[in-house]
């Protein structure tokens, strides 16, 4: 049986609704990866393995897992539980998309804080990389170290990640499929080259991030393309931000509030006391995109946080400086935040 050279899935020719139709037999890849690669066209995600099921194939020794995160959507990498659940393993942490990293961020800093949590997570990696797969000349180290690999390295992480984007980056196929939507990949693809075996694994999943819940269109407006560049707002008397018609978030005292999201995602600031007026009127209007049938819900958050990051997972991120105190955050039901000392660390 072939498999597409895209996602992985096993190649049928005689249903055209069903998974992994091709229309005819020498053709290397599905219809789905076929219009995603000459007509860009939206796919639906595979159905997700959990990472038990994606181990299972691996017994612990005869593997090298090269566990890609995405550094620009950190809390949705679900770093404490697969820390824990691969420590068995060797281990190679690659930290992706450094290239959309605001300068805000140091590269340097959030190696370090996610070392932290690896290790209190009970994972000491035999190397780590921090690498963006659009850019080939932050390769070098990396490729090096895989060409001395002894056994197959499998690239493990969330949908998004960026794992097969690295099997391009490294020149190892061309065909694999890469897509902003997540759930690309579909089953385990194996690629050679000079002396070293890599192989490509379905994406995992997070429920609670906003990618799994967004609409393809809505998705390609929240996403990052550009390097981040923080929005920056100061603050002198209580006020209320709209983020499209996802997220409210009302703070209070003075200082300033910096907001990193993808540059499409349109924010809106009022008033505190013209907040209420402008979600009524406006959601699903001006306040772009919202999640059909699912009103952000208040959140219990801690009393008077000031000086830190509110990661919304699958979304981006909210600093607050000086002395502005988050008083208020809205999200749809279901949708994963946390507040943390600084991006990559939690509290
Ligand atoms: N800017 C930037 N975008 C990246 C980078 N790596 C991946 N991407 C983008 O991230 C999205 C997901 O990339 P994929 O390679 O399909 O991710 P994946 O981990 O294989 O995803 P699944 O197959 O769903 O598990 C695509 O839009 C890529 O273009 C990077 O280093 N920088
Ligand atoms: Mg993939």
């Amino acid at each position: 049986m072939t498999k597409c050279e895209g996602c992985g899935i096993t190649l049928q020719f005689t249903d055209q609704n069903k998974e992994g139709y091709a229309v005819r037999k020498d053709m290397v890849l599905c219809q789905r990866c076929f219009r995603l690669a000459h007509y860009g066209s939206p796919i639906d995600a595979f159905e997700q393995q959990t990472l038990d099921a994606l181990l299972s194939a691996y017994p612990p020794v005869a593997c090298t897992l090269l566990w890609v995160v995405d550094l620009v959507d950190l809390e949705s990498q679900q770093i404490n539980q697969i820390a824990k659940a691969i420590c068995a393993y060797q281990v190679i942490v690659i930290g992706n998309k450094t290239d959309l990293l605001p300068v805000e961020v140091s590269v340097k800093r959030l190696r370090e804080l996610l070392s932290v949590r690896l290790r209190k997570n009970g994972l000491s990696p035999l190397a780590f990389y921090m690498i963006s797969a659009k850019e080939p000349e932050s390769l070098g180290e990396l490729q090096q170290c895989l060409v001395n690999l002894k056994v197959p390295g499998v690239l493990l992480g969330q949908a998004n990640a960026g794992k097969s984007s690295l099997i391009k980056a490294l020149n190892l196929s061309k065909q694999v499929s890469v897509s902003r939507y997540p759930g690309t990949t579909a089953k385990a693809l194996t690629f050679q080259k000079e002396g070293y075996t890599l192989v490509d694994l379905p994406g995992l999943k997070d429920v609670q991030s906003f990618i799994w819940q967004l609409d393809n269109k809505d998705r390609e407006t929240c996403s990052f393309n550009k390097p981040i560049k923080a929005r920056i707002y100061q603050i002198y008397s209580p006020q209320c931000f709209f983020i499209g018609g996802l997220v409210r978030l009302e703070v209070a005292g003075a200082g300033s509030v910096l907001f990193f999201f993808g540059e499409q995602l349109k924010l809106h600031r009022t008033k505190k006391s013209n907040g209420d007026a402008l979600w009524r009127r406006q959601r699903g209007k001006l306040l772009l995109p919202v999640i059909k049938d699912r009103d952000p819900v208040d959140q219990k958050i801690p009393n008077g946080k000031s000086q830190c990051v509110i990661v919304i997972k699958g979304l981006g991120w909210i600093r607050l400086a000086g002395k502005a105190v988050l008083t208020r955050l809205a999200l749809p039901e279901g949708i994963g935040y946390t507040i943390v000392e600084e991006y990559g660390k939690t509290c």
